[in-house]
């Protein structure tokens, strides 16, 4: 495994230049992306397109007599031109459905640059957090053979997708991706998976398909060995935020009626609104070593994407 041996394959990117390109703020993505490309012995280049870039259009077919300066056609096309593998990160607009759920601006990325392109986050996944997601799980599960010897001593772990209140509308990107990596996960009979959220927050289908949805918030986290907290706005008012979320903010005496359930969050979180405080710094929770994790996620796909370029 890359933790045990972060150094092992530092010579798979001599002479490659790892491109991550922002267009919305990261902390996370941005560093871990950056130290695993360095671990693999790759150089790295960081382009924040929302604060230092020319303002991106994005559309065809129309007369650029505005505020945007420069083509999704030109923009990736030359970033291609410097770089081996490229990744980016580009938030939904959350105004329009059906051009944020046809990762149209992610797509147009990724057929101008033309190179390899690594989801940094796109409108409606952030693989690179599930994977993490997925290691935590492992190393606090004793059915995996990544058990780090400390969490639950459980055949089949119930893992918990808790909808939390939040004050903007923020993206389905996350709870959508942790969806469709535990549904795989419990189609292979490694987990049970079940999601909670206020009626209205329903995630789009084609990332639920296989997971319990329980509406009642305390009989979903009944016996949970996991527990996985996220806003969301809402997918069928699309970008909406439909209620204060008010008793939905996971607590230490929600724990209770859980099986000493870990907890999880993608980072950042919004204390005490979205999640305690006190269980953010208390023994159930794993948001620290999940970020850590995003390292070694970040590492396991680069050194794939690496191990197919041509040398
Ligand atoms: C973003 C989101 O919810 O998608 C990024 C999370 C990794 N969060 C915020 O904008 C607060
Ligand atoms: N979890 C996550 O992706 O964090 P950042 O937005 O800080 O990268």
């Amino acid at each position: 495994m890359l933790k045990q041996s972060p150094y092992k394959f530092q010579d798979l990117g001599k002479n490659k230049t790892l491109g991550l390109v922002f267009l919305n703020p990261s902390l996370r993505t941005r560093l871990s992306t950056q130290k695993a490309a360095l671990n693999l012995g790759m150089h790295v280049m960081v382009m924040n397109m929302d604060k230092e870039g020319w303002a991106l259009e994005t559309q065809d077919g129309v007369v650029m007599n505005g505020t945007t300066v420069e083509h999704i056609r030109e923009a990736a096309a030359v970033m291609g031109q410097y770089c081996d593998i490229l990744g980016l990160r580009s938030f939904p607009k959350l105004q329009d459905r059906e051009e944020d759920y046809s990762e149209d601006l992610f797509n147009k990325f990724v057929k101008f640059c033309n190179v390899p392109v690594v989801s940094l986050e796109s409108a409606t996944r952030h693989p690179l957090q599930s994977l993490a997601d997925l290691i935590t799980i492992s190393e606090n599960s004793n059915n995996s053979p990544y058990f780090s010897g400390q969490g639950h001593v459980k055949a089949k772990p119930k893992v918990v997708l808790t909808w939390a209140p939040h004050v903007k509308p923020l993206p389905q990107a996350v709870p959508n991706s942790f969806s469709e990596w535990m549904c795989r996960a419990q189609s292979e009979g490694l987990l049970d998976f079940v999601i909670t959220h206020p009626e209205g927050y329903e995630l789009a289908e084609e990332f639920t398909q296989g997971a319990k949805v329980v509406y009642k918030q305390d009989e979903a986290l009944a016996d949970a060995d996991f527990i996985y907290v996220k806003n969301w706005s809402s997918y069928s008012e699309y970008g909406k935020i439909l209620n204060d979320g008010e008793g939905w903010m996971l607590t230490d005496k929600m724990l209770e009626q859980t099986n000493a359930a870990k907890v999880m969050h993608c980072l950042p979180v919004r204390r005490d609104l979205e999640l305690s405080s006190k269980i953010l710094d208390g023994p159930n929770s794993l948001v620290i070593p999940e970020a850590g994790n995003r390292l070694w996620a970040a590492q396991a796909v680069l050194k794939r994407m690496l191990e197919k370029l041509p040398s």
